[in-house]
């Protein structure tokens, strides 16, 4: 029985079932560069000069190991745009029993796939994606019943069924959590290790000159690409992440620099997501790393969480709330995304240092995407249908399963609080402990109100003082709701003023 088998752009993992169980003889996968994935949201132009290239690699090692592959670039004249177009068009230019596809990322795409069969009058078959450490079941199963649902239990859970830093049925170290140790700012004259670079071979030239003229009005930077493209420079980053720069993640995981955008994170997300690591050896080599006594246990352990924790409690969240979560909209919010958030032309130098890098590199930093760009979004009531869009373009990393639940559960508080435990909103003050950008600022952070003061104070107190009601049966809100209402009536109403000044300047996209 010959199968054609798809390849999506998020599977370059070559023993995916659908891949590894492939008869080399007689199967065919297929890879295409499809207009309808490329532009759905315009992504990055980084973005799609990395996956392209990543595939485009991908393809090559698959035929070098005899496998037979159909890769349809971008501009072939057999191109027909669309992923079930180039299946129908595959289907019909060659003798095929089934179609086989592993279960995509995306709810948008399963719920198309779910229907090809009806389309094309053959067998489609729906693979298992095994990449991830826990199944959309599992979550689900774990998430029944619970009025509360935290990620810190569930990564307990994964923690003893995976036997990851285990003593038996203990956490190593008696404690599961050491984010008290992980919140450290950074000395402006620290050094931090050189994040890994490669150089641009042929393929990748390639496809940048191909995103230069077919996605010229995308957002992002092409210049100084360095991404690593195969699988075997995704492992240098993560091994050269685990020598140099894994033993001060857990202590600076949380600070912002100025003119720093890597700092000590691993930039792994890339591969991750796409298939070309696996959250698995992610792990194992973060957690040899601390048994080797290479790295200490809090850096060891934040990072495993954010991989074994928060990257399979998200998706595993994305699947068991979808399709709803895409349209909550809890606190009604439906400003439209400055312009600023395109050219970073802002005088708020913390918005304009992140959103200037996510720019250059497709990237930005767990903190600058929620304490920052996300703490904005929030407090300027942006639209989460805008907000969403955003950042499932502007990063590298981004696929809906784990760009939505991030910005819809934890930035915007759009689901009312099932990812959260409270709206992660913060005044000028946090920004300013965590990074050096205040130094920089037509702002002052030091200032409440009147025209120099940061944005965030004030707009801070007004999205308390304009949800109090919504917010006051959250416990973990009390100490603030008491803080407010302590305050004079004519500092909030100073403050009220102040900001809805500025969100008149937002919605009509002023300069701030
Ligand atoms: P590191 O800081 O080195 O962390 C290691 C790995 O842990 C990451 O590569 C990632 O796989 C995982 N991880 C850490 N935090 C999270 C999280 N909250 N959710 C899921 N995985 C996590 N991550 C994405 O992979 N894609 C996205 O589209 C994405 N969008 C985000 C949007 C917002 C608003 C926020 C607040 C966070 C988002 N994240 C997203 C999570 C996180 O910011 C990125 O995973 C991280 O910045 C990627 O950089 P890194 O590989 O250097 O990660
Ligand atoms: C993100 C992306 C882009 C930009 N382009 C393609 C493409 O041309 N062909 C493809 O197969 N996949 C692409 N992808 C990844 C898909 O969008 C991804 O598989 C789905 O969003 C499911 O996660
Ligand atoms: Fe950002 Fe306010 Fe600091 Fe300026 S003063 S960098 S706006 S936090």
């Amino acid at each position: 029985m010959a199968s054609l088998i798809l390849v999506l752009g998020d599977q370059l993992t070559d023993n995916l079932p659908a891949i590894a169980n492939a008869t080399k003889t007689q199967d065919t996968i297929l890879m295409a560069e499809v207009r309808e994935e490329a532009t759905y949201v315009k992504h990055h132009k980084k973005k799609i000069a990395f996956l392209f290239s990543a595939m485009r690699h991908f393809a090559q090692e698959l035929k070098d190991n005899n496998y037979n592959v159909d890769y349809v670039t971008y501009t072939d004249e057999r191109n027909k745009g669309s992923l079930l177009a180039q299946v129908e068009a595959a289907l019909s230019a060659g003798d095929f029993d089934q179609v086989v596809v592993t279960s995509p990322g995306e709810h948008r795409l399963l719920s198309s796939i779910q229907q090809w069969e009806n389309t094309l009058k053959t067998p489609v078959k729906i693979s298992e994606d095994n990449r991830f450490l826990a199944t959309p079941q599992e979550f689900s199963d774990w998430a029944e019943g619970k009025k509360q649902l935290r990620m810190e239990f569930f990564y307990r859970e994964m923690r003893r069924k995976h036997n990851v830093l285990m003593e038996g049925k203990d956490p190593v170290g008696g404690k599961w959590n050491y984010d008290a140790q992980n919140r450290e700012s950074m000395p402006d004259d620290h050094k931090v290790p050189k994040h890994s670079t490669f150089e641009v071979d042929d393929i990748t030239q390639e496809v940048i000159e191909l995103v230069e003229s077919e996605f010229a009005d995308h957002f992002g930077d092409l210049d100084n690409f360095f991404f690593a493209v195969t699988r075997k420079d995704a492992l240098k980053v993560l091994n050269t992440f685990i020598e140099e720069r894994l033993p001060n993640f857990g202590q600076y995981q949380d600070a912002m620099v100025e003119g720093k955008p890597w700092m000590y994170h691993s930039h792994i997300g890339f591969y991750l997501n796409c298939g070309m690591l696996t959250p698995k050896e992610a792990i194992s080599a973060a957690e040899q790393a601390y048994h080797s006594g290479q790295v200490p246990l809090n850096s060891a352990e934040g990072f495993i969480r954010q991989i074994l924790g928060w990257r399979e409690y998200i998706r595993g969240f994305y699947w068991h709330f979808m399709p709803q979560l895409k349209t909550d909209n809890y606190f009604n919010n439906d400003r439209n995304v400055p312009e600023f958030f395109w050219d970073a032309q802002t005088n708020m130098n913390c918005m304009r240092q992140c959103i200037k890098e996510t720019k250059q590199n497709a990237y930005a930093h767990h903190i600058q995407r929620l304490m920052v760009i996300g703490n904005f979004s929030l407090l300027t009531e942006l639209s989460p249908e805008q907000v969403q869009a955003w950042y499932l373009a502007v990063y590298a990393d981004a696929y809906e399963w784990v760009e939505l639940p991030n910005v819809a559960g934890m930035i915007l508080y759009s689901d009312g609080g099932n990812l959260a435990s409270k709206p992660y909103v913060a005044s000028g003050s946090y920004i300013n402990k965590m990074s050096n950008y205040c130094k920089n600022c037509g702002y002052q952070v030091s200032k409440k109100t009147g025209p120099k003061a940061c944005p965030f104070n004030y707009l801070y107190w007004h999205f308390i003082d304009k949800n109090k009601k919504k917010l006051s049966n959250n416990h973990r809100m009390a100490m603030i709701l008491k803080t407010y209402g302590r305050m004079k009536e004519d500092n909030i109403n100073a403050m009220k003023e102040d900001a809805a000044k500025f969100l008149t300047k937002i919605t009509k996209n002023e300069e701030v």
